[in-house]
């Protein structure tokens, strides 16, 4: 049974525009969470560094540490109640990060799927940042002692191995419930949203095609566009779920829809089950720009003012450290540094 107080910690990686899959595979239920529990939201510029695809310089990381911090509010995260902050300016993400990584086993990394999938055929070449990933996503949780983690799919398997670092901690040290277990917090029908290209992959911030994903960024028509060009295949839509058996992209644009309408795929299929998917992806296409619009242009008017979210930044970074320099601190002990 464990003591502690419910936190709720999140991140993304400023690695590109935020995407539909980041939205509501995540950003959507952040917004909340936020009026059922006490929550911390960081723009993880740190793991940022650990891939080369999709940005390269330094002004990249900044660029989209702004534009992420101004997708968090533009999609309801009130930093006047949540902290939002960047995690290189919390020194101690990456001081419980050392201390994780000799807790950590070699062999729990090695089954880790998404470094298996981000490293593709070229794996001496990526980078260790990329391989140690989830060992500062466990840091980055559990300097807070956060207890509930609301992610998309993709990071269950990464939150399986923060509990299981934790428990570690524990045991080794003999030191009870000092550490959390964690909870996943996966919700709603698109908990994974996958490319529109190709709909075995998941959407993803850094895939080559800017058709695979739409950004919370695109215009009406772009979004229209994309919609319109997703791959799909010649047959109508299935009366029920069991005909999307070898037909993913049909799921994923109905699981889209659902999850933007906040319905269930089943209501989806009995208003367009056995249509054709010119109409149905014209009301997805609308529902879509009527969902994501709003955030594009709120978004431009605070990325006008980057001064202003530097502030709310630096503001959230120091809360965010009120909050894990005592942890820290009791840390360092436990495990035996004097200071
Ligand atoms: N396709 C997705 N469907 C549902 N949820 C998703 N998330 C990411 N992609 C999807 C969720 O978004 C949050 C932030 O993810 P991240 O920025 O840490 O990086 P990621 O999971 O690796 O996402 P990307 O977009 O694929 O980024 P890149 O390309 O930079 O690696 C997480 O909660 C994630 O579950």
């Amino acid at each position: 049974m464990t003591t502690h107080k419910q936190l709720v910690l999140s991140g993304m990686q400023p690695t590109n525009t935020l995407h539909l899959g980041n939205y509501l595979g995540a950003l959507k239920n952040w917004v909340r969470m936020q009026s059922e529990m006490p929550c911390l939201f960081c723009v993880v510029d740190m793991h940022a560094l650990t891939q080369e695809s999709g940005y390269a310089k330094a002004d990249d990381v900044r660029r989209a540490t702004r534009e992420v911090t101004a997708a968090y509010i533009a999609a309801g995260v009130d930093p006047a109640r949540t902290p939002i902050f960047n995690q290189s300016q919390v020194a101690e993400h990456g001081e419980l990060a050392w201390i994780f990584n000799c807790v950590a086993r070699l062999g729990w990394l090695d089954r880790m799927t998404q470094f298996k999938e981000k490293s593709g055929k070229h794996k001496e070449r990526s980078s260790v940042g990329l391989y140690t990933y989830p060992v500062l996503m466990a840091a980055d949780i559990l300097v807070y002692r956060a207890t509930h983690v609301p992610v998309g799919e993709d990071q269950k398997q990464h939150l399986e191995l923060a509990r299981d670092i934790a428990q570690k901690f524990n045991n080794d040290f003999g030191v009870e419930d000092f550490f959390p277990q964690p909870e996943p917090v996966i919700t709603g029908p698109a908990t994974r949203v996958m490319s529109l290209r190709d709909g075995a992959k998941k959407m993803s911030k850094t895939d080559e095609s800017d058709n695979s994903r739409i950004n919370l960024t695109d215009s009406a028509d772009t979004i229209a566009q994309k919609i319109r060009k997703a791959k799909t295949d010649p047959n109508p839509l299935p009366e029920d779920k069991k005909g999307f058996e070898g037909r993913p992209e049909a799921e994923n644009l109905v699981n889209i829809y659902a999850a933007l309408a906040d319905t269930t795929p089943d209501a989806v299929l009995g208003e367009y089950g056995g249509k054709q998917f010119s109409e149905f992806k014209n009301a997805l296409a609308e529902l879509t720009v009527a969902r994501i619009a709003p955030i594009a242009d709120e978004m431009r008017r605070l990325l006008a003012d980057e001064a202003e979210i530097d502030r709310i930044l630096k503001d959230g970074a120091q809360k965010a450290r009120a909050i894990a320099a005592p942890i820290i601190a009791e840390t360092k002990k436990v495990v035996g540094f004097v200071g």
